[in-house]
């Protein structure tokens, strides 16, 4: 995935962004029928109760540590019953607080992702937001912003929102979250790992923040590639140790050590969590504090991140707050999205919504689930969510992006795909950019080139071929048999598009209303980005200059 434009071409993006420490560049949930700016607690997103807003006193809001890894599928925390990730911190707020089986990122890659928690929106309201590797849109305020005004101390390290640029505010670099803490560095555990000590600069950071409740981001840059191939099997794992295989992938000991490096850098980030939890137990912080872990998008192998399956967009999440959280140990159905975030931290910092300068936010409060002390499906109209895609990297003619609008339930999952002749991972002559260069992806690739296998292929990197998929994702979460095209389910499949659409129109996205086109015609934050397909037709680039994928990536041949 492109990251920013500093980086030379012979350097991994993600190795850059991990090495460097330097911060780098720096589903609608409800009923159908109440969605963006309610104000009930059904529809909207307050949900604290009238008399705790007035009774709070500023100094006793909680403070929030938001805690997110990069490129992390929801299955794999060893809460969810991973046996080859082991996840004891993430574990931990579980069993304090609540583990949400059903949490989704509308948007399955970086920038999107962290816009949509950033501003509370959906990709389709966020107009150049809704891209990767794009201008942080001046209008769109964002959660710590308000935070910030509002008494918060805030500060960030590791990834914040990236990539991209944020823009400037009186002439400084606008701070989305707040000023970023990255003096503390350590050797990592392994090679593409950051060496960014994100728990010791969480400490500075704490020391700072004196008496003021605050809110830290801490973005683990793990497990995003690049790997050091091998290392999960060095830190003592077994390719053995893993039970079930995606279908989707072949299987053998190059994608199972590929999975077990990602496990490794899953426990790494989770790793620095523990220290934090720590930190807070000793500096007798922990009962109001709020913590959440979670991820951006799912992990960066083919058919994963950057597509809208469930290995794309579903998420780990599990959140603690002794304070709050009503009878912790929970395990939580209620379908949730990235956009209830923002709703949520506004709600426990007493603030209005409507008072915030934020635009609307069709996501809800999580108060319900916290104030409750239910488990399973908390709150009814938690019963699903949308996501969808507009373009991410550089890699179709036209500075084209392959847009998807998708609505899931706990059952099924409902996509759309609006331009069945563009590449879903992006034109093989340009290496499918849409793909993160990996063991995995290159061995798919010369399984197709070399005639052994071409179905790995088309499953990641093949055309769709039809505009509807339809999945029974409680049955079938890897996504593989299409129920669209069978007749006995055009009622099911008629009724989850009709109200994908009628919720996209309440919130004025563009393609519901046969302007889809304005997403390819926003600018990137990368000057070489614009028009890079036509560019590098004319031999203007090389494939050394998209270090994220393998120059072996790039067909040789045109593919129809
Ligand atoms: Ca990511």
């Amino acid at each position: 995935m492109a990251q920013n434009k500093s980086i030379s071409s012979a350097m991994n993006r993600r190795l850059f962004m991990k090495a460097a420490g330097a911060g780098a560049v720096s589903l609608l949930i409800g009923c159908a029928a109440k969605s963006i700016a309610g104000r009930s607690s059904e529809a909207g997103y307050i949900n604290a109760k009238p008399s705790d807003a007035k009774s709070v006193k500023a100094d006793q809001r909680p403070n929030i540590l938001f805690c997110i890894m990069d490129d992390a599928s929801w299955p794999h925390m060893s809460a969810y019953g991973c046996s080859w990730a082991k996840t004891p911190a993430f574990d931990r707020l579980a069993e304090k607080g609540i583990l949400f089986r059903n949490a989704y990122t509308p948007n399955a890659k970086c920038a999107p992702s962290r816009a949509s928690i950033l501003t509370g929106r959906n990709s389709w309201q966020l107009e150049e937001a809704a891209n990767h590797i794009f201008n942080f849109p001046a209008k769109f305020k964002t959660f710590p912003e308000v935070l910030r005004k509002n008494g918060y101390a805030t500060g960030l390290t590791g990834k914040g929102w990236a990539p991209g640029d944020p823009g400037t505010v009186d002439g400084k670099k606008r701070e989305l979250i707040g000023p970023e803490w990255l003096k503390q560095k350590a050797t990592p555990p392994a090679k593409g790992m950051s060496n960014e000590d994100y728990a010791a600069n969480f400490e500075d950071f704490l020391d700072s923040a004196s008496e003021k409740p605050w809110f830290f981001w801490y973005g683990a840059r793990e497990p995003h590639r690049s790997y050091e191939y091998g290392s999960g099997v060095k830190a003592g794992k077994n390719i053995a140790d893993i039970d079930k295989m995606p279908a989707f992938w072949p299987d053998n000991e190059i994608v199972r050590n590929d999975m077990l490096d990602y496990a490794f850098e899953i426990e790494h980030a989770d790793d620095h969590l523990g220290r934090m939890i720590q930190t807070l137990e000793k500096r007798g912080l922990l009962e109001n504090t709020i913590i959440l872990m979670t991820s951006d998008n799912g992990m960066p192998f083919p058919r994963c991140k950057a597509q809208e399956y469930e290995s794309s967009n579903h998420m780990p999440l599990a959140v603690m707050w002794p304070k709050g959280i009503k009878n912790p140990g929970r395990t939580v159905d209620d379908m949730v999205s990235f956009i209830d975030f923002a709703p949520t931290f506004l709600d426990v910092a007493n603030i209005p919504y409507e008072k915030s300068g934020m635009h609307p936010s069709p996501g809800r409060s999580l108060t319900d689930i916290f104030y409750s002390e239910k488990d399973g499906q908390v709150t009814p109209y938690r019963d699903f969510v949308l996501i969808g895609k507009e373009r991410h990297d550089y890699s179709r003619p036209n500075n084209a992006g392959y847009p998807i609008r998708g609505i899931a339930s706990k059952d099924y999952l409902y996509l759309f795909n609006y331009e069945i002749d563009r590449w879903p991972a992006g034109n093989p002559e340009l290496g499918y950019l849409e793909c993160d260069g990996s063991p995995t992806k290159t061995l798919i690739l010369n399984m197709r080139r070399e005639g052994k296998e071409t179905k790995y292929w088309e499953w990641s990197f093949g055309k769709r071929n039809v505009h509807e998929e339809l999945y029974n994702i409680s049955r079938d979460p890897e996504c593989m048999e299409n129920l669209a095209t069978s007749q006995n389910v055009g009622q099911l499949k008629q009724e989850m598009k009709a109200r994908m659409e009628k919720l996209l129109k309440e919130q004025q996205d563009p393609r519901m209303f046969g302007k889809g086109g304005v997403f390819d015609t926003y600018g990137y934050s990368e000057k070489k980005a614009w028009h890079f397909y036509e560019r590098f037709m004319k031999g203007e680039f090389t494939p050394a200059d998209t270090g994220w994928v393998n120059p072996t990536d790039y067909e040789k041949v045109i593919i129809r």
